[in-house]
């Protein structure tokens, strides 16, 4: 699996590692005025839908508005959604280029996420879906007010049944015990960018959840590779 690589001069960004999951953590990646212009130009220029899900025969408008934008032939699917790609916008190619300068890594597709206010949210998921190349790491940009990043174990693992746990990771019987894998929190602010690296999609869970006293929206992009044609 190869290493998310930082080029050279970049400062490397706070490592958080815990049993079967690794993250890098940049505060304030953009400066505050770059992310200022971005937030505005993502806001204005891409195409934002809310999409809804079916669950027992009723329409659940998402509570978030959303956005896929991909190469050609990266389509993705989750929660039931099939997600035809938008073109690339020149603010999201642009910050592909240096995300991809920074991780050493090539991303295909992107999805973007609105959160108009604490109202919206995200719930728990892992990003584990079979489109999703599971040695690619994820690269996530915050913009806008700062929300609560939740991450947690996975209580049953979407994994090879033959690949055993990370030395630590709890059992079914210990799984509310501290230990390090208890879940915790990341705040994520105006400009941070947070690295996912595998195998962190296999055993763990992240969410953002509702925040009623939240007023301002928070834009999120979520970098990735797609396996064209899975
Ligand atoms: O908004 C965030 O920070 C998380 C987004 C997310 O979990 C996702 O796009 O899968």
């Amino acid at each position: 699996m190869a290493e998310a690589v930082a080029p050279a001069g970049a400062a490397p960004g706070r490592r958080i590692e815990r049993p079967g999951l690794r993250l890098r953590h940049w505060s304030a990646w953009l400066t505050p005025e770059r992310a200022e212009t971005l937030e505005r130009q993502l806001a204005a220029e891409v195409p934002w839908k809310q999409e809804a899900i079916t669950l027992y025969g009723r329409r659940h408008p998402l509570p978030r508005l959303t956005c896929w934008m991909a190469d050609p032939g990266c389509g993705y699917r989750y929660s039931g959604l099939e997600n035809v790609p938008e073109p690339w916008s020149s603010a999201a190619a642009q910050l592909r280029q240096e995300l991809e300068a920074l991780c050493g890594w090539r991303f295909n597709s992107l999805l973007l996420n609105r959160y108009r206010h604490g109202r919206d949210a995200m719930g728990w998921h892992a990003d584990d879906e079979p489109e999703l190349d599971p040695a690619a790491p994820i690269a996530s940009l915050s913009l806008g007010t700062s929300r609560d990043f939740r991450l947690r174990p996975r209580t049953s693992p979407r994994r090879p049944p033959a690949l055993p746990p990370p030395e630590g990771y709890p059992t079914a019987s210990d799984h509310t015990a501290a230990s390090p894998c208890t879940p915790f929190n990341l705040a994520l602010a105006h400009g941070d960018l947070l690295l996912m690296e595998p195998p962190s999609q296999l055993w763990w869970q992240h969410a953002v959840p509702r925040q009623l006293r939240v007023q301002r929206q928070r834009l999120n992009l979520t970098f990735r590779m797609v396996r064209p044609g899975r």
